[in-house]
C-alpha cells in the first residue's frame, strides 16, 4: 500500500461560512459580484472539463503544449525533489511534470475539493507507486502551510488561474507563495496571455452554450446551499473583453426586473431589468507584466516559455 496522506487545513464549515459571507457581500454592493470560486462544485468542475474540450477553449491545449515540449527543462532546471501543485484539481496535465521527474520523492496537490485531491491522488499512485503523496485540503488564497517534504520544492501553479484573481489579491497571493519558497525552490506559473479581443471572447462564450451554464452554475450553488430562489432563465450569459485592465470579465444579466431570496442570509436581493453581475475575471498577461508582478513580491522570472502560437507562457522563478 502506497503512502497516502491527507491533511484538512480547511475547517469542515469554512466553506459554508465563505460562501455565505462572499453572498452577502456580493451580492449588496453595487455592482454586483461574486467570486468565481463557487463555480465549481461537482457539477461545475464537470462543465469545466468539459469547456477544456471545446474547440474555442485553447489555454489547456496551449499549456498542454507547453508541458509535452519543456517538462524535461523544467525538471531539470528545478532539480525538484517535491513537486507543490496549487489547485490541483483532476492533476491532469501535471503528469507531464510527474513523467519528466522520475526520481520525485513527494507529491503535495492542493485543492479546496476533498473529493478531486482523492481521485487524482489514486489516479497518480497507480502509476507511480512509492511516490510520496500528501495532499491539502486548503485555500491557496488564505496563506499556505507545506508539510516538511525535502528540497528542493517545486511550485505549480498551472491553468492560468492565477488571472482569476484581481490585482491586489495576486500581490497578497505571490508574497505568500514566496514566503513558501527557501533557496534552491522555484515557482512555475501558467499564464494566459493578451491576445485579439475575438479570439479571448469566443473562449469564454463558446458557440455550444457551455461555459454560459458553467456561468449560470453559481446559481443553483446558492439555490442549494443557501436556499436561494434564483432561476437560471432570467439571466443571461456575457463575457467582455475590458481592453484596459486586459482581463476577460464574465457577468450574467438579468433579463427582467425581479428579486432572488436567500433564505439562509434572510435577504432579498432586487435586480433591475439589464443589470449586470461580476462572476469571474480572468486577466491575461503579457511578459513585462508577469515580470514585474513576481518582483514585487520578491521572486526573480527566469525562464519564460509559450506555446507555438505564443497564446500562452509557463514561467519559472525563484526567490
Ligand atoms: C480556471 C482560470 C482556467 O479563467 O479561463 C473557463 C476558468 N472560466 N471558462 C479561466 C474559466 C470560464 C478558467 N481557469
Amino acid at each position: 500500500m502506497s503512502p497516502f496522506l491527507l491533511t484538512r487545513t480547511l475547517p469542515e464549515d469554512a466553506t459554508d461560512a465563505d460562501l455565505r459571507a462572499d453572498v452577502l457581500h456580493g451580492l449588496t454592493r453595487n455592482p454586483k459580484t461574486l467570486p468565481p470560486k463557487w463555480f465549481y462544485d461537482a457539477h461545475g468542475s464537470e462543465l469545466f472539463e468539459e469547456i477544456t474540450r471545446l474547440p474555442e477553449y485553447y489555454p489547456t491545449r496551449a499549456e498542454r503544449e507547453i508541458l509535452i515540449h519543456r517538462s524535461a527543462e523544467i525538471a531539470g532546471l528545478s532539480g525538484a525533489r517535491t513537486l507543490v501543485e496549487l489547485g490541483s484539481g483532476s492533476s491532469d496535465k501535471t503528469r507531464h511534470l510527474l513523467d519528466a521527474l522520475p526520481d520525485l520523492h513527494g507529491y503535495v496537490p492542493v485543492d479546496v475539493s476533498e473529493s478531486a485531491l482523492t481521485g487524482a491522488a489514486e489516479a497518480i499512485l497507480d502509476e507511480r507507486p512509492g511516490l510520496r503523496v500528501h495532499a491539502l485540503v486548503a485555500d491557496f488564497t488564505r496563506g499556505l502551510a507545506l508539510p516538511g517534504t525535502p528540497g528542493p520544492r517545486l511550485v505549480a501553479f498551472l491553468g492560468g488561474t492565477i488571472g482569476n484573481l484581481l490585482p491586489a489579491e495576486r500581490a497578497v497571493f505571490l508574497r505568500s507563495v514566496r514566503s513558501l519558497l527557501k533557496p534552491g525552490d522555484s515557482l512555475l506559473l501558467g499564464t494566459d496571455l493578451v491576445k485579439d479581443e475575438d479570439t479571448l471572447v469566443a473562449a469564454y462564450d463558446d458557440a455550444a452554450g457551455v461555459t454560459a451554464d458553467f456561468n449560470k452554475n453559481v446559481l443553483a450553488v446558492i439555490n442549494r446551499e443557501l436556499g436561494a430562489d434564483f432561476d437560471a432563465d432570467d439571466f443571461a450569459h456575457v463575457a467582455v473583453w475590458d481592453r484596459k485592465n486586459e482581463w476577460i470579465e464574465m457577468r450574467l444579466r438579468a433579463r427582467q426586473t425581479l428579486t432572488v431570496k436567500i433564505r439562509d442570509l434572510d435577504l432579498v436581493v432586487p435586480f433591475e431589468y439589464g443589470e449586470e453581475m461580476r462572476t469571474e475575471v480572468s486577466a491575461k498577461f503579457r511578459q513585462d507584466g508577469v515580470r514585474a508582478e513576481l518582483a514585487a513580491a520578491g521572486l526573480t522570472l527566469r525562464n519564460w516559455w509559450t506555446d507555438e502560437a505564443g497564446r500562452f507562457a509557463l514561467s519559472l522563478s525563484t526567490a
